[in-house]
């Protein structure tokens, strides 16, 4: 690693990136990281601070995928001598995570949020916006990207603590594992807790529907309104506060990004109202005839027989059959993951049992 590029380590660089850069780029091209983007402008820094930068004509006319183009957090190859006013950006250093999501529209397209991101804070508000099933749909997101979760309840300071260990609670009950902080930027109780979580040299994103205080919380850690927050408190209905995606870096040498609320995410109709969690069905899949069962008209599903028995509720049948039909969810859910290799666990586990028996 060049002396340069020791620099970079605390904008989170390390011999991984190194390793791809080398196989890329020219000598005397230059790395730096995407901290915002407007459209065609970017604004990208390293060692030296911040500066603007634009995409090269030869990316442009190559560069055919949306999902290719430098997003916030990416590691970018530029020319910017020491008299340019603005970079030029050559080409993007492979994404070692990222952060995407379906396209909007019945597009099968997916649009970049970040790249490169060591932890995701999925963050719901315990006041009107906490529903399990949309935090699964979070998790089956950042898996999907190679990043680790935490979950963030905010506005603590607005329901009752019983109903905050009841969220909690469904939380656990759902199976996912995921590391919880609840907290209020109002009493600053749990703010700490965030503070504490977050590493210098490592880059987090803040992912969650709008108006539920991500904004907010960046401020609370800054101490110091640096972005901008809704100034009437209210139930996060309405237009977004935050606009653009921006990589922020703490004093403590942490870096953060704030999103704008995703608001079409968690949209689906039925799914509001059917607070349960999918984690039923996982379960009762498990007893399915067979593995790869796809609880649509299998001899043997446990799920279709829970059905019909009137122990698994239609509505919840049909938003799993809806989520399941949905591209983001072509892949294995976070949970049904989890429980296959929890199976696949006790297969081992009875295997090497029949093999000591036998010795
Ligand atoms: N009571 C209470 N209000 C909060 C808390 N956190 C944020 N708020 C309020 O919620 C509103 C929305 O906060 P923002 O930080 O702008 O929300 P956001 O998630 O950044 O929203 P977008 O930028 O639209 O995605 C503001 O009026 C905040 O003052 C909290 O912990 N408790
Ligand atoms: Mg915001
Ligand atoms: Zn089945």
């Amino acid at each position: 690693m060049s002396q340069a590029e020791q620099q970079l380590q605390q904008f989170g660089w390390d011999d991984w990136f190194a390793e791809q850069a080398r196989e890329l780029t020219p000598t005397e091209q230059r790395v730096a990281r995407v901290v915002a983007v407007d459209r065609e402008q970017f604004v990208v820094m390293d060692e030296s601070g911040e500066y603007r930068a634009r995409l090269s004509g030869r990316f442009l006319h190559t560069t055919g995928e949306a999902t290719d183009f430098p997003c916030v957090g990416d590691w970018v190859a530029l020319r910017h001598g020491s008299s340019d006013t603005i970079g030029i950006i050559q080409t993007v250093i492979p994404r070692r995570s990222f952060l995407r999501r379906k396209a909007a529209g019945n597009s099968i397209d997916y649009q970049m949020i970040a790249a490169n991101i060591d932890a995701a804070l999925i963050v719901q508000s315990c006041q009107f916006d906490f529903n399990i099933n949309r935090l699964e749909r979070y998790l089956v997101m950042v898996r999907d990207g190679h990043v680790m979760p935490v979950i963030l309840l905010t506005k603590a300071d607005l329901v009752s603590p019983a109903t905050l260990e009841q969220q909690i609670g469904q939380i656990k009950n759902a199976g996912i594992n995921a590391e919880v902080i609840a907290l209020s930027n109002i009493t600053g109780e749990g703010v700490d807790k965030v503070g504490a979580l977050l590493c210098p040299g490592k880059t987090y994103c803040l992912l969650g529907s709008s108006g539920i205080g991500k904004s907010t919380l960046i401020n609370r850690l800054i101490g110091r309104h640096l972005l901008a927050t809704r100034v009437v408190s209210d139930n996060g209905e309405g237009r977004h506060t935050t606009v653009r995606r921006e990589l922020i870096m703490l004093e403590s040498g942490a870096m953060l990004i704030d999103t704008p609320g995703m608001r079409e995410f968690g949209i689906l109709g039925a799914e509001e109202g059917i607070g349960d969690s999918f984690a039923d069905i996982y379960q009762l899949a498990l007893a399915c005839r067979y593995k790869d069962c796809s609880h649509a008209n299998e001899p043997g599903c446990a799920v279709l027989n829970a059905l019909e028995e009137g122990s698994l509720h239609p509505a919840q049948y049909q938003n799993f059959v809806k989520l399941r039909s949905e591209s983001a969810f072509h892949e294995m859910s976070y949970l049904e993951k989890r429980n296959k290799d929890k199976a696949f666990g006790r297969q081992i586990k009875s295997i090497k049992k029949d093999l000591k028996r036998n010795f």
